[in-house]
């Protein structure tokens, strides 16, 4: 009965809810990644109340094809941090389902174990409808886990190809994850997923192949042109489900923070996204504004004098921007 009470907006009393957030319960976190999904109007007020607390958790995204590993990785990762004291919030984002969850079933019981853990928060998002898309709904998210006072965020993309982009354009650390016998080091190089790799993590060291797939990722990585300071991507292998060499990775994810911080690149990483979160967001605002141009008048009159010579497409497609401009609330 506390979402009704007074001072609620839609039924929900944000104040309440994101300080119940900040205090850790799990339900309140719950409740401010579903607004982010929905893209509620409460969110204006909910990033508002966030703000002063965002930025402190250091941010690392997970990524590579399905059946590489990337949930037992997560969940190797959080037990490595827990090991260390920290306090881990977990963010899977599936850009392909409307419900959150769907697709994650499966990660929920990898992610089992830590499931009771009150220093370990594991969420799951999707994001279709939100109004600046993925760009703008996972570093919202990531600001509610945040919120919660986590040391370390682990960000598990379910999607593959521009999603993966996407997230990992949103994190401090992006981890590209392999595997032997999946032919992933000619898939990732067609992806352009290598361009994303700082660290790249060869999983199942435990199979055949798997010093060979490094052995391929080194020289990839290798090949690559870079700057003399530049960060070279190191390629740690090891077995997510053993533990063995999760260790290597956790000092690699440790080794690449640092570079960014002594590099001053991690606030020029963090100002670029909060470019891109703020584009996206204005982007989805004019588009919300103007509204379904798809069978406007404008659009019909503009259309039938292409079609006849009257004008060429470039000219209509100029005056149709400055009549939906002169229609559409935006101050100048
Ligand atoms: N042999 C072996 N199998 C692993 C290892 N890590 C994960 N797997 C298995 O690979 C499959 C896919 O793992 P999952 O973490 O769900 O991959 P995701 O789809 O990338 O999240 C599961 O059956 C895991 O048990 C590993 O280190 N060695
Ligand atoms: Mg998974």
């Amino acid at each position: 009965l506390t979402d009704s009470a007074a001072g609620s907006k839609g039924g929900v009393d944000i104040a309440d809810l994101v300080a119940r957030a900040r205090e850790g319960q799990p339900r309140a976190v719950g409740r401010l990644v579903s607004l982010v999904e929905s893209a509620a109007p409460e969110l204006r007020e909910v990033m508002a109340a966030l703000a002063p607390d965002s930025g402190r958790a250091y941010v690392m995204g997970i990524t590579g094809a399905p059946g590489v590993g990337k949930s037992t990785t997560t969940s190797a990762l959080v037990r490595a941090y827990r090991e260390l004291g920290q306090r881990v919030g977990v963010l899977a984002v599936d850009p392909s389902s409307p419900f959150s969850g769907g697709a994650l079933l499966g990660d929920r019981v990898r992610m089992q174990e830590h499931a009771t853990d009150p220093n370990v928060f594991i969420r799951s998002m999707a994001s279709r409808g939100h109004l600046g898309g993925l760009a703008a709904a996972t570093p919202q998210a990531l600001r509610v886990l945040d919120a919660t006072g986590v040391d370390v965020v682990i960000v598990e993309t379910v999607g593959v190809g521009q999603s993966e982009i996407e997230v990992a354009a949103a994190v401090d650390t992006t981890v590209v994850l392999l595997a032997p016998g999946m032919g992933d080091g000619i898939q990732a190089a067609k992806a352009g997923i290598l361009e994303i790799g700082d660290v790249f993590g060869v999983n199942k060291s435990d199979r055949e192949g798997a010093a060979a797939t490094a052995r391929e990722l080194r020289n990839m990585v290798a090949l690559a042109d870079r700057a003399a300071d530049q960060w070279v991507p190191p390629v740690v292998s090891f077995s997510a489900i053993s533990g063995d060499g999760i260790a290597d990775l956790v000092a690699a994810l440790a080794a690449h923070r640092a570079h960014l911080v002594d590099s001053d690149q991690l606030v020029g990483r963090r100002v670029r996204r909060a470019a891109a979160e703020i584009e996206a967001l204005a982007l989805g605002t004019l588009r919300a504004q103007i509204g379904d141009i798809h069978g406007d008048a404008r659009l019909e009159v503009l259309a039938r004098d292409v079609a006849v010579g009257a004008t060429d497409a470039y000219s209509a497609a100029d005056r149709l921007v400055d009549a939906l401009i002169g229609s559409a609330k935006i101050n100048p």
